[in-house]
């Protein structure tokens, strides 16, 4: 088997890239270890930036997101019992996010990539990646017990977090940076109205709460644990009163209860490898890098990634251009560490820290009083939360 670009892993990422790369006559193959189930029955990420919706319409993929998804041109902070709405669209020149569920992007990726005739084999063990550095790498991996190969200009590493690509660089030219936070996300998914219009981000004493959404009957909600506590000791009623505690009354009295679609403990994690390319392999979205979910970001950087690689591989495939590879790794990690301090920022601002000195919890809470408390700060926060613009490859 032969292609151009072989990608591994059909997360949001692998789709991405495949669509692209296909609208552009580039031929792919997507290896995926998971069936398409399980893919799509994982619940993550539910807010897209302005340039992930504009990604994923110039991919071709928006007609049921630009139909179903909600338009957000605001959010709001909680703390101390203040409410405060940040319009992210007046302070930010227009933009706004949309909430549309990563469930529903990859569904609409999967449905287009099926359509298009390009070849996703689902189902695949062993994969393993060779001769990077030279100008014929190829995979090999184990379908249905038979082994095969895939000969291939180009690999990309769209495998998550766990995945084999990052692993495929050698030990002595990997640099990782990270950080571990000392809690975890309880989220839940109801078929409820969400008590909110727009998403509430709350600093509490007994810890942080995300009040988010994924349609005007669909809720998300997420409380901050501890790190050491099970799903199974979440009954859903203990979840909604927690719930319930941690936010003020007007907005406890309103909040509707049901049962529990998905419930799940999610650990935090900042984490970042440098560089993201080593020889023909390039590294896209979870597999380079890991925010913690509070800035909304992990899904948003994984697409920044796309945008650049995929403008790389057609410059490359259309005009000759050979000197725009190497800049890969450089023009996605600029704007990963900008989301990886805005996603460190937010976690720091509104989470309860048990180890803090009292200096230190001082210090957060005079943070939150100043960004919370002027346009200035509450500036800085919207036009990241918005998403920060991509430069442009040339
Ligand atoms: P994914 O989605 O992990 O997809 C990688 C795919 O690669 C496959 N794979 C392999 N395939 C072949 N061979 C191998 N050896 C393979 N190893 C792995 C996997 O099966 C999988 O299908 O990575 P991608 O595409 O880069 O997308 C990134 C996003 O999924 C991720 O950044 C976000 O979901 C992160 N995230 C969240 N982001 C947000 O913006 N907001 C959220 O609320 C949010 N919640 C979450 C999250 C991530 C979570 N994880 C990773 C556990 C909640 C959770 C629980
Ligand atoms: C979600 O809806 O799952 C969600 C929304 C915003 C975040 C994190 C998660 O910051």
């Amino acid at each position: 088997m032969n292609t151009q670009v072989a990608i591994i892993g059909a997360g949001p990422s692998g789709l991405l890239l495949g669509q692209l790369l296909h609208n552009a006559g580039i031929k792919t193959v997507i290896l995926e270890r998971q069936t398409p189930e399980y893919v799509l029955g994982r619940i993550r990420a539910g807010i897209l930036e302005n340039g992930t919706v504009e990604l994923l319409r110039e991919a071709g993929v928006s007609r049921r997101m630009d139909a179903e998804g909600l338009i957000h041109h605001g959010v709001e902070f909680l703390f101390a019992d203040r409410r405060i709405p940040v319009p992210l669209s007046e302070l930010t020149q227009g933009k706004s996010v949309m909430v549309y569920g990563q469930t529903e992007v990859t569904r609409d990726l999967m449905e287009a990539r099926e359509s298009s005739g390009a070849q996703t084999i689902y189902g695949v063990e062993q994969v393993a990646l060779h001769d990077l550095k030279s100008d014929k790498p190829y995979v090999t991996f184990v379908k249905d017990g038979e082994h095969c190969k895939i000969e291939c200009d180009f690999v990309a590493g769209c495998d998550g977090f766990h995945g084999v690509s990052r692993q495929s660089i050698p030990r002595e030219i990997l640099r990782e940076y990270e950080s571990i936070w000392p809690f975890g996300w309880l989220g839940l998914l109801s078929d409820t109205p969400p008590v909110n219009p727009e998403l509430i981000y709350a600093h509490h004493e007994r810890g942080f709460v995300l009040c988010s959404q994924r349609s005007l009957t669909r809720s998300r909600y997420y409380l901050q644990v501890p790190l050491s506590d099970k799903v199974e000791q979440w009954t859903d009623e203990r979840f909604w009163n927690e719930l319930k505690c941690r936010l003020p009354d007007e907005l406890s009295k309103k909040l509707v209860t049901g049962h529990s679609l998905e419930k799940s403990i999610a650990p935090l994690r900042s984490y970042v490898v440098e560089p993201m390319q080593f020889g023909r392999m390039f590294l896209v979205g979870d597999a380079a890098h890991i925010v913690p979910p509070t800035g909304a970001k992990g899904l948003n950087l994984a697409v920044s990634d796309v945008n650049y690689l995929w403008r790389i591989l057609r410059q490359y495939y259309h005009n000759g251009r050979v000197d725009l590879l190497s800049q890969y790794s450089q023009l996605a990690l600029n704007r990963v560490w900008k989301g990886e301090r805005f996603s460190w920022f937010m976690t720091h601002l509104l989470h309860d820290f048990q180890d803090k000195s009292a200096f230190d919890k001082k210090m957060q809470e005079a943070d939150r009083q100043y960004y919370l408390g002027s346009r200035a700060g509450l500036t800085t926060i919207a036009e990241n939360y918005v998403g920060l613009p991509y430069e442009r490859v040339e």
